[in-house]
């Protein structure tokens, strides 16, 4: 079999307007969307970061990619994950994820093992989880994922959309966009996005959703490393009940030597809350160092940028080795990636905790598959029937998204932009904050 051609579609989705330690969502996040053709005509489909970088970075691999066999691609770009802070080299900065140019190869190349998988899992009428290993579960769970937000419901002009889970900037906003969210999609699990109010509102915030929630929910934090390791250790403390169950502390501090000596000093406190991490462990050459100095419990993987869905199955191999927990990050994305993770996550056993999910906070309107929203019912997605990811592009929706890419000004995410023109013009990401 031979990939005949290659399509990359650079597309806007709205964005409510969003905070977090990084700053604030622009009203339109971006993805690009690839397509490989084989020549019976079959066509394997993937989703990514989005942007004129990972697109370009896409684009100057065709030569490779077109009249390849789907079968060896994968190992013929193997050099892409390879090589550099794809390979051993450490990857972590403080960018946000997806304008990491440490990882931007192995970004192209989960896009690309991503829609190979789905190529050969549609040719075969296999679905990914099954390529891969086959599954351990049919369905895959998610958390709720509240922000703090402003009013709006993300989008711009005439093109405003409306807003669903209204303003929230304080505990009892957060409590009610919590229980929203709950209602509608039966998320089983909360994941709080922290580090953007003084800490003792957010502290606040988490003990009413304890006691809104009862004591079985499991309750995280991810402040995004705004707060120093004084902080972290009072916020540990102060949430010891609240975050034990089932629950995590996520990247409180910046860097591993941080989060181990927040690790440290609650142990010593007699506090056992596991510290989770996508910012200070995005490698695997990141993992020597995490596991000699004890520094994260939980490693979140993302596909995206890990260099796809295999390397994910050698990170939770390794974890589990290691006595490490695995969790899954996300960022905003549509149903072609909400699928993909859920494929991965079927197929991996050591899967410790629900993965994170964006999907509530986009809308139907940008959907991109054929059939509308993927269903997110008691928390959990389900692995289609049908071969590679199970599902295909709606063509109508490509184009309007990609006409919506083409009509706005924004080319890469920033929220530290955003956050400078609507909230403070002063405003800067300042590591840690409090
Ligand atoms: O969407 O603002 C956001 C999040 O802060 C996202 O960029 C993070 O990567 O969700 C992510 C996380 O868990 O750190
Ligand atoms: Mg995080």
């Amino acid at each position: 079999m031979r990939i005949t051609d290659l399509r990359i579609h650079s597309i806007a989705m709205a964005d409510p307007p969003l905070r977090s330690s990084y700053g604030l969502h622009q009203p339109y996040a971006l993805r690009n969307v690839i397509e490989l053709e084989s020549e019976d005509g079959i066509i394997g489909i993937a989703e990514t970061y989005g942007g004129e970088e990972p697109a370009t970075a896409l684009e100057n691999l065709r030569d490779r990619v077109v009249q390849a066999n789907p079968w060896s691609l994968l190992g013929d770009l193997i050099p892409l994950i390879e090589g550099g802070a794809s390979g051993m080299e450490r990857s972590q900065t403080h960018h946000v994820p997806g304008e990491n140019p440490l990882d931007a190869d192995a970004r192209s190349y989960a896009a690309i093992e991503t829609a190979c998988l789905d190529l050969i899992g549609k040719t075969l009428e296999v679905p990914v989880c099954d390529l891969i290993g086959g599954r351990v579960r049919d369905a895959v769970s998610f958390s709720a994922y509240p922000f703090y937000k402003h009013g709006g419901g993300g989008g711009e002009g005439e093109d405003r959309r409306d807003d669903e889970y209204g303003e929230a900037l304080t505990p009892e906003q957060l409590v009610g966009q919590v229980k929203q969210m709950v209602d509608r999609y039966g998320f089983k699990d909360i994941k709080f996005k922290a580090g953007v109010v003084d800490p003792e509102i957010e502290i606040e915030t988490i003990k009413q959703l304890r006691l809104e929630l009862g004591p079985d929910v499991p309750l995280r934090i991810d402040p995004n490393c705004a707060w120093s390791i004084d902080t972290s250790v009072k916020v540990g403390l102060a949430l010891a009940d609240e975050l034990s169950n089932g629950g995590y502390l996520e990247d409180p501090t910046a860097g591993l030597d941080g989060m181990a000596e927040v690790r440290k000093r609650l142990l010593y406190e007699g506090v056992d809350i596991p510290l989770a991490s996508n910012v200070s462990v995005t490698s695997f050459g990141d993992l020597p160092e995490t596991v000699k100095q004890d520094a994260v419990q939980i490693i979140l993987c993302d596909h995206h940028y890990w260099g796809g869905m295999r390397q994910v199955q050698h990170l939770a191999k390794t974890c589990q080795t290691f006595g490490i927990g695995l969790s899954m990050h996300s960022n905003s994305h549509l149903g072609i990636s909400l699928l993909a993770m859920s494929h991965v996550a079927a197929a991996t056993h050591h899967l410790s905790y629900a993965c994170d999910t964006h999907y509530p906070w986009q809308s139907e309107q940008d959907e991109i598959v054929e059939g509308g929203r993927i269903t997110i019912n008691n928390g959990e997605v389900l692995i289609p029937d049908s071969g590679g990811l199970g599902t295909k592009l709606d063509y109508d929706q490509i184009a309007r998204g990609k006409e919506l890419y083409r009509s706005i000004p924004y080319r890469k995410r920033d929220d530290e932009a955003e956050m400078q023109k609507h909230v403070d013009p002063d405003w800067k990401r300042i590591l840690p904050r409090w």
